[in-house]
């Protein structure tokens, strides 16, 4: 059975290229919410409802395991997803969180994401269910999914961007930041080289693989088969625009795209 990743848009492939290079066996089927992105800047309600939406039209293919690759849904709609779920559900706010906490020495970390994710206090309150002694320091930056996505990856504008935006995080003093955003593995060269090299930098798409790995091998729900796996995206909108943008998110080509009405 494939593991189900959800995301609002393309962003999630950073988690699915994640568990193709930690578990190059299990079938994956991903779905991108396309004709509704950005869900950053809808509320609570309206992405509650698009979230159950997704995570129904996956488990009726059958997955064995739902994964919120979205922060912001993620931030906003994990207890829904799982209300509705008869497999374990996981998510990256809780990925990143744990590899967070665990990570700090100084217990003073940085969040960076969008301002629905920002906002919920998601990432503070998992990280200080772990670690209650910690400090939080939040920024919500907009403007990184549109560079992102424009293929900015090393611009001019997306580093005075950078830099504008972590200026008062790195004035508190944070050993850690948790890359809150799906699209912020993208960058994580340059932000590394924002905020220097004493600042670990926590990708919760690798952290969401390795959590995964976790999961599958303690409810033996490893995939015994050593045969290629399959891979399918299903997306809402025409698929071109996500094929252009997605190679570049996934680092590599990517077959079976279907485009679907919830
Ligand atoms: N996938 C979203 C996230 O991780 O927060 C970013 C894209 C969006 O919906 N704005």
């Amino acid at each position: 059975r494939p593991i189900g990743v959800f995301d609002s848009g393309i962003g999630g492939l950073t988690v699915v290229r994640a568990l193709m290079e930690r578990l190059p066996f299990e079938n994956i089927l991903y779905f991108g919410d396309t004709a509704r992105v950005p869900y950053g800047v809808k509320s609570v309600e309206t992405i509650n409802a698009y979230a159950v939406q997704i995570a129904e039209f996956l488990l009726q293919k059958g997955v064995k395991l739902l994964i919120v690759a979205c922060n912001t849904m993620a931030a906003v709609a994990r207890s829904n997803v799982e209300s509705l779920s008869a497999v374990p559900v996981l998510d990256v706010i809780q990925a990143g969180a744990l590899r967070a906490a665990a990570e700090t020495r100084t217990h003073s970390i940085g969040v960076i994401g969008t301002p629905t994710t920002i906002n919920s206090n998601a990432y503070a309150r998992a990280i200080c269910q772990l670690a209650p002694e910690t400090h939080i320091f939040s920024q919500a930056c907009a403007l990184f999914v549109p560079l992102v996505e424009e293929g900015w990856l090393e611009h001019p504008v997306t580093r005075l961007t950078a830099q504008e935006y972590l200026r008062p995080v790195l004035a508190e003093h944070i050993d850690t930041l948790v890359l809150g955003c799906t699209h912020y593995p993208l960058i994580k060269a340059l932000l590394q080289d924002v905020v220097g090299p004493d600042i670990r930098l926590v990708d919760s798409a690798e952290a969401m693989a390795d959590m995964t790995a976790d999961l599958l091998q303690s409810r033996r729900l490893t995939n015994s088969e050593r045969t290629p796996p399959e891979y399918r995206f299903y997306v809402t909108d025409v698929p071109l625009r996500f094929q252009q943008i997605a190679e570049r998110f996934l680092g590599r080509s990517l077959p079976g795209i279907e485009r679907v009405s919830l």
